[in-house]
């Protein structure tokens, strides 16, 4: 391979690497410098053994939401009809709320409950003696206010101009670090704004504020011989530590849940891109022992210890259905939703079909992100036994199942469980799929319908978006007006076809050729429209996103690509291709997962 015989002079190279990724960001060389990359050598290069993640890291810390500006005089914050003028700190809170006003989380009770509890924390004295009913707070002025400077912003194309220069030139001096010899893209380095926390689905701390992040909040993290992130003037870190053992540069605990935020590389960097990798080779391992575990979950249905019976069941419903498995959770803590390790009775229904002939289980509950997971499953006869059934609904915490999962093979997760699922599956579908015949708008059809089915698998539905019905017609309408085409230059073929039947000379003879070309070309393109159309009324209520990033190894997606001579760019997007870099760098048509 290339990679090798360039190998020796890649130890040269590397010290130009900072330099030269420096160049590459700007795009003037890299047809230049393209060469560097043949060498693979981001992916291969050695890993620290000791556990460490870098020997050198700096960066410039995060960047903080503006300041808050006080609201114009004229913009009146009204309580029981007479207008108020609020105090800084309760003004600004009282705007997070106006901003929201025309939707619909603001009518909830809990959301209202938990804004105004907050909110009062944030007011003076008198004002909390005096506003003591949110229903009697009028916030239209401010939200009309807010309303027309957005669509004043909208407007403002020049200025807008100046603002994306500016939004340049922060990301140049702080969307990026330097971790041992790579300039590399860092992820999310702007802290987000405070406001009101909405969560998903109904989740019982919505509405609370969530607090404006400051300097005295911040750990900071870098290497003790870089240049260390500076403070804003007068204000201090709350810690700068140089663990090289994490990969995160800052982090911070934020006040709703009292979760640690970090601020870690973008999803291209090498120390991501590895993470990535790493993955999706577990899952590869699991597909060499996944006949012993399972022969031993069976084996473990029959056992004396009722824990090990549970134990074997979760693992026989995670395996089987790709659950997941569902994390313990304080009660009031998240919305009401669960994994295969948390369900309750009335999750679950188990019946007879066919005379008895066979069991059925019935899920149906709130999975991750509050997306209703329903499915019937016929099981196997050593599950349907009601009694192993119902112990474990038990009280089944993630710690022991995980803990087993690690007894089996190391770093085994149910998680992993889905990885391997989903692209082994992928990979299969894609076998099937695939007609050696198709042109390339037909493969990309086959290999939608692979993802999709692998989207099914996981469970990864949605509800139609709102444009849809629209956005079909569209393309119906596009459709007919290329079929009406198709017909005329039919139609005009055929005449000149009689026609050079008559003149018999070069010059009709040509027409004929042409109109031929013609035809053709319309029924390419009407062939391609009707494709797309199938393709979107397939994925009408799949959502291939979460899949195509998270559980299918990119590598079976590049193979395949490479295979049939498809450019990456029509499976993965701009922001895929960053992520999967690894994966289009190693993996050639031969992969196999
Ligand atoms: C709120 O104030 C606006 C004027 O700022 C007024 O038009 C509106 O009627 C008021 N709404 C209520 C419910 O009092
Ligand atoms: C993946 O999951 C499906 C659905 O439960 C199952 O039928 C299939 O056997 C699994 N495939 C592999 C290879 O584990
Ligand atoms: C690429 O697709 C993802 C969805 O998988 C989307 O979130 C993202 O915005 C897209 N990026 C670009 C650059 O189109
Ligand atoms: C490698 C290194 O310097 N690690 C330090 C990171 O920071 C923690 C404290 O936050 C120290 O205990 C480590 O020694």
């Amino acid at each position: 391979m290339v990679s090798c015989q360039l190998a020796l002079q890649y130890v040269h190279i590397r010290q130009c690497l900072l330099v030269v990724d420096r160049v590459m960001f700007f795009g003037t060389f890299q047809l230049l410098f393209g060469w560097v990359f043949l060498l693979n050598s981001r992916w291969e290069e050695e890993r620290y053994t000791d556990g460490s993640k870098w020997r050198f890291l700096e960066h410039k810390g995060p960047v903080f939401a503006p300041p808050y500006e006080p609201l114009p005089n004229h913009v009146k914050f009204y309580y029981d009809g007479k207008a108020m003028k609020l105090s800084p700190e309760a003004e600004e809170v009282a705007t997070f709320f106006a901003k929201m006003l025309d939707h619909e989380y603001t009518t909830k009770d809990i959301f209202r409950k938990n804004f105004f509890k907050d909110w009062r924390k944030e007011m003076t004295t008198e004002e909390k003696a005096k506003l003591t009913d949110l229903k009697k707070c009028n916030f239209t002025e401010m939200s009309e206010y807010f309303k027309a400077q957005s669509e004043a912003r909208k407007a403002m194309t020049k200025e807008e101009k100046q603002v994306s220069k500016e939004n340049e030139r922060i990301l140049q001096e702080y969307g990026f670090c330097i971790m041992d010899n790579h300039r590399e893209r860092i992820a999310n380095f702007r802290i987000e704004p405070p406001g009101l926390f909405r969560g998903r689905g109904d989740h019982p701390k919505m509405g609370m504020l969530k607090r404006r992040i400051r300097p005295e909040d911040i750990i900071v993290n870098c290497s003790k011989d870089s240049k260390h992130p500076e403070p804003p003037p007068g204000r201090k870190w709350k810690e700068v530590r140089h663990d090289n053992k994490v990969t995160w540069l800052v982090s911070w605990t934020e006040n709703i849940q009292g979760s640690i935020k970090y601020i870690m590389l973008n999803p291209s960097s090498r120390i991501k891109g590895e993470k990535d990798w790493q993955k999706y080779e577990t899952a590869r391992r699991l597909k060499k022992c996944v006949d012993r575990i399972r022969n031993q979950y069976r084996e473990d249905w029959k056992s004396k210890e009722m824990r090990i019976r549970q134990r074997a069941v979760a693992l026989y419903f995670i395996d089987k259905l790709a659950l997941r498995a569902g994390n313990e959770k304080e009660e009031g803590e998240t919305a009401d939703t669960v994994g295969c390790c948390s369900l309750r009775v009335e999750h679950i229904k188990l019946y007879p079909e066919n005379d008895g002939q066979e069991y059925v289980v019935e899920f149906d509950f709130l999975g991750k992100d509050s997306i209703r997971y329903y499915n019937k499953v016929p099981v196997e006869k050593r599950v349907r036994t009601k009694a192993a059934f119902f112990i474990y609904l038990f009280i089944f915490c993630t710690s022991i199942l995980n803990k087993h999962l690690q007894e089996l093979m190391d770093g085994l997760t149910a998680k992993v469980f889905r990885t391997y699922n989903a692209s082994i599956t992928l990979q299969q579908q894609l076998k099937e799929l695939t007609n050696v015949e198709e042109n390339i708008p037909a493969k990309i059809l086959s290999y939608n319908r692979a993802n999709r089915a692998v989207a099914i698998l996981c469970n990864h539905q949605r509800a139609p978006p709102k444009t849809f019905e629209k956005s079909m017609q569209n393309l119906q309408a596009k459709i007919d007006a290329k079929r009406d085409q198709l017909s005329d230059a039919k139609r005009e073929l055929k005449s000149a076809k009689a026609d050079a039947k008559v003149r018999k000379d070069e010059k009709s003879k040509k027409t004929v050729e042409t109109k031929k070309k013609a035809v053709q070309r319309i029924e390419e393109q009407l062939m391609k429209l009707e494709v797309q159309a199938t393709d979107r009324e397939e994925n009408k209520q799949i959502a291939l996103g979460t899949s195509k990033l998270n559980y299918l190894d990119p590598r079976i997606s590049v193979a395949w690509c490479k295979k049939w001579g498809i450019p990456v760019e029509k499976i993965y997007n701009k922001t895929q291709r960053e992520k999967f870099a690894w994966a289009i760098d190693m993996a050639d048509e031969d992969f196999e997962f």
